[in-house]
């Protein structure tokens, strides 16, 4: 328990050894069948929208690649997936892997989201392999010192519906968040553009993470990950939540609503937008005013 956090349950030790040694860490029963239901029901309304197009504020959009619809923003989806900013299933566990508690990190709070989405990904559909320690990138680092972590950019996958073999399950190279050398099979396996299909089956040292639904996976962006093909019918449907130190910004150019802003309490308000009141000049504040009125709802 944390003073951040105080209703959400901490790592335990044998989680805290697992993240560091693999790279990610799964929850079973993360979320609560009505929750499931409540998400499920969303995804229901809004699968049919067309890259581009806009549900309120939640917006369809994709990578690029054969990678099924992505629902950006679905913080703003409704109540069940504005719970999920903190859930307290997993969001001190998150808070402990970003960490930086204490420092110049916590600015702003304990925590930003920079991307959420939803997935929906359907036969012939996948996510190439990326990531990985040998590339380095600054914005997914993961470093551990004096016991203390400092992850960049945590993610919280969560499964809506059952995810087995076929059904295009997360794939992940445990331990890569440590890798020093490039994969020889990286530059086969890796996400391509163009509307195409890639997926990560056939990378040696990747396996599947198969979940029940309502579970979560808690990974590094660091590590090497993609996903199998979906060769069932139907869909697979998951969400993924990006957290990372309170100083970060949005990956693509979304704002949080006022509308949400507005519903949201102290903390979680601050895990979408670290910084509401903004320092200018009076006639700045005053357009700026006008324009979160005009947009407002
Ligand atoms: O679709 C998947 O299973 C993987 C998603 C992913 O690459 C990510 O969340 O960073
Ligand atoms: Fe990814």
């Amino acid at each position: 328990m944390s003073q951040w956090f105080p209703a959400a349950a901490a790592p335990t030790d044998l989680e805290v050894f697992l993240f560091d040694l693999n790279g990610f860490i799964i929850v079973r029963g993360a979320l609560s069948q009505a929750e499931l239901t409540a998400g499920n029901a969303v995804m229901d309304r809004l699968q049919g929208l067309k890259k581009g197009e806009w549900a309120g504020h939640v917006h369809a959009h994709s990578y690029g690649g054969k990678e099924g619809l992505n629902l950006q923003q679905i913080y703003e989806g409704g109540p069940v997936w504005e719970r999920l900013i903190d859930h307290p299933a997993y969001i001190d566990k998150v808070r402990t892997f970003v960490g930086g508690e204490d420092g110049f990190d916590y600015l702003h709070g304990p925590l930003f989201i920079d991307e959420c989405f939803a997935n929906l990904r359907a036969e012939g559909e996948a996510i190439g392999i990326h990531s990985g320690g040998q590339n380095g990138c600054a914005r997914t680092l993961y470093r551990v010192q004096d016991r203390r972590f400092h992850a960049q950019q945590v993610n919280v996958l969560i499964a809506w519906n059952d995810i087995g073999p076929g059904d295009g399950a997360t794939m992940v190279v445990p331990a890569s968040h440590k890798a020093n050398f490039p994969h020889p099979q990286y530059g086969e396996k890796t996400m391509k553009s163009g509307e195409q299909m890639s997926c990560a089956e056939g990378l040696v040292g990747a396996i599947e993470v198969h979940l029940q639904a309502g579970d979560a996976i808690i990974f590094t962006d660091h590590i090497m990950h993609g996903s199998a093909a979906r060769r069932n019918r139907g869909q697979r449907r998951i969400s993924v939540y990006r957290y990372g130190v309170s100083w970060g910004r949005s990956r693509h150019p979304y704002r949080p609503s006022q509308a949400l802003l507005s519903r949201l309490d102290e903390r979680a308000r601050g895990m979408v937008e670290p910084q509401h009141e903004i320092l200018a000049p009076p006639q700045d504040r005053a357009l700026q005013s006008a324009l979160a009125a005009s947009s407002a709802g």
